[in-house]
Order: C-alpha cells, then structure tokens, then sequence
C-alpha cells in the first residue's frame, strides 16, 4: 500500500511502520514522477529518505525536471544525481530555475526498489518572477539633456519615439550611464532595455548592465550581467542575469563619450532577505491543496484553488493551523 502520494502527504515521517514512504517493486530503472499540472520555475527539490531501512537505495537516483513524458519523463534534463541521503534526513537540491511541469526521481539502469519518505518541491515566485521591479525605484544618470530625466525609463511606458516624451537622454558624456536603485536587495532574473526609434539605436550599443550593492563609481564598478552588442530601434530585449544579487541596477556605456538614452527599463527579480518565511512555498499541494511556508515546518495552510499562488506573499491571507491542513485562506 506504499502509494506514490505518500511522498507529498505533506509528512517526512521515514520509518517504514509511520506509512508515509512510497516504495516501488524491485523494478529495473524504477522512477516516481509528480506531475505539477503547470510549468515552474522550480528552486528547490527536497528529498527525505527512508530511515529504518536500506537508505543506500537512494544512491544514484536522479532528479529530472521538464516538460516530457518521453519514457514516462525520465529522460528530462537532469538537476541532480543524489550521491546518497543519510538514513531518515532530508537533503535539498538546488534546481536553479529549471522549468518543467513534471518531476521525476529515477534511479536509472539498475535493479532496486525506490523509497521516497517526502518529496518537497519550491518554485520561483510565480508572481513576482515576472513583476517589474524597477518601477518604484528611485533613479538617475550621469547628467541630464533637456527635459529628458531618468524617470523616463521607468515610467511603465515603452514609447520609443523621441517625441512621445517617454525615453531619457542623457548629455554627450564620457561614460554616460544610468542607474536604478531597487530600495532591497533582490536576486535579478531578466533586465530588459526597449531602445530609441526615431534616431540613433547605435548609440546603447555596448552599454553593459551591471547589478550590484556598491555605489563605488556611481555603481558602474558592480559586476556585469551583460554588454549589450546591439538592440534594434524601437524593440524591446531582455537580458537574462541569473540571479546575481543586487540593490542598484546600472546602465553603463563604459569608455567612450556618447549619449545615454534608454526609453524603458524593466527588472524582475525575487526580494532578498524579504519575509522569507512568505517568498517561496512548498508545492506539495496536489494531493490536498496544501502549501506550506518555508520557515514554519509544521504549518499548514490550504490554498482552494490551485491558481492561488499570487496570495502566498500576502501574509494577511495566510491562516494557520497547527499542524494539520484543514484551514482555509481569507481569500480565494
Ligand atoms: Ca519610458
């Protein structure tokens, strides 16, 4: 009766009498999967093994995560081999953004039973992940041309044509740039820059994005998450930073006189050192609906719908019952 939903009950109980451990036959390959119903970003990848038992078992199994379900999706790109679990703990992989809708655990081409005592999952914010962040910041730039101030490139417009008013410039400086000062420390998913149209789209050619907590040299010395090589007049593009950690967020066009104008600048990022405890929640809500807080183990709370996810950073909807998964939400 070791059903595979014993691995997201929601309790990491690992000896075998407890009842909350999944276990397979001795298959050759043997694998559990859970399918998330919707692609994540996914964080994190919890693993609690089986304590009073064979926890070498584990040994080799690895990690999948994607949107496949070639060979049941086993053959999804890989997170993580688990080299082994000490018997009754939990270790967390660090799935780095993955995206996928299914999870699998598989310990491939080998005879062997799979146990799973709890599999927790975090994702990245589903919310917030694509909010901009750079709204709400408080900007400026290396000097000032005409009317054309560094607000403009936050002021939630992409108009790129000069005349609509909505882009900055800057004077022709030596090393002209601009920077946004985000107020938090966030981790910087994506920056994306909309160059100007009517005119000169050459001129943002090797600027470089730089994200960081230093305001030496005006935050023009904090590491680059890119050099832009070119962005097309009038479009859009969006630089990928990989959660480089960073309060200020600088547009650079390092060693040479040139104009600065950036028409829109837009950031996602997830908030450091926010109310972690509120930032990312577990995803064992398939089997009850439930999520759990990352800092308050034995919390529970339920979310109605599984669409509901926005609401997790909202502490006024959360509401709690010790230890069971019966309370419901202020909201739906
Ligand atoms: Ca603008």
């Amino acid at each position: 009766d070791a059903i595979p939903e014993r691995a997201i009950d929601g309790n990491r109980a690992s000896n075998w009498a407890e009842n909350s451990c999944t276990h397979t036959q001795n298959d050759k390959s043997p694998w559990w999967r859970v399918d998330l119903l919707k692609t994540y970003s996914i964080n994190t990848v919890t693993i609690t093994n089986r304590k009073d038992c064979c926890p070498e078992r584990i040994n080799g199994a690895e990690i999948r995560i994607g949107n496949s379900l070639t060979d049941y999706g086993n053959t999804n790109p890989i997170c993580t081999v688990i080299s082994s679990i000490p018997a009754g703990t939990s270790t967390t992989y660090n799935c780095k953004g993955m995206k996928g809708q299914y999870i699998n655990i598989v310990i491939p081409g080998r005879q062997e039973y799979l146990t799973l005592c709890e599999v927790e999952v975090t994702v990245l914010d589903t919310c917030n992940d694509f909010a901009n962040i750079a709204r709400g910041g408080k900007v400026t730039q290396s000097s000032l041309y005409g009317d054309a101030i560094p607000e403009r490139a936050i002021d939630g417009n992409r108009a790129s044509n000069w005349a609509e008013n909505s882009c900055t410039h800057t004077q022709n400086d030596m090393s002209p740039w601009w920077r946004v000062d985000l107020l938090k420390t966030y981790s910087i998913n994506t920056v994306t820059i909309t160059n100007r149209k009517d005119c000169c789209p050459e001129r943002i050619n090797g600027a470089e994005i730089r994200i960081g907590n230093s305001l030496n040299d005006n935050g023009n010395a904090n590491p680059v998450c890119t050099v832009i090589l070119s962005i097309p007049a009038g479009t859009s593009q969006t630089f990928e930073c990989n959660g480089m950690e960073g309060q200020y967020v600088n547009i650079v066009i390092p060693g040479k006189q040139e104009y600065l104008t950036l028409c829109e600048v837009e950031v996602s990022g997830i908030e450091l050192n926010g109310s972690s405890e509120n930032r990312l929640y577990l995803l064992n809500l398939l089997l009850h609906h439930c999520v759990q807080t990352k800092n308050v183990r034995y919390t529970w709370i339920v979310v109605e719908s599984l669409l509901s996810y926005c609401i997790y950073y909202s502490p006024v909807c959360l509401v709690y019952q010790h230890q069971t998964c019966q309370a419901t939400m202020g909201h739906n």
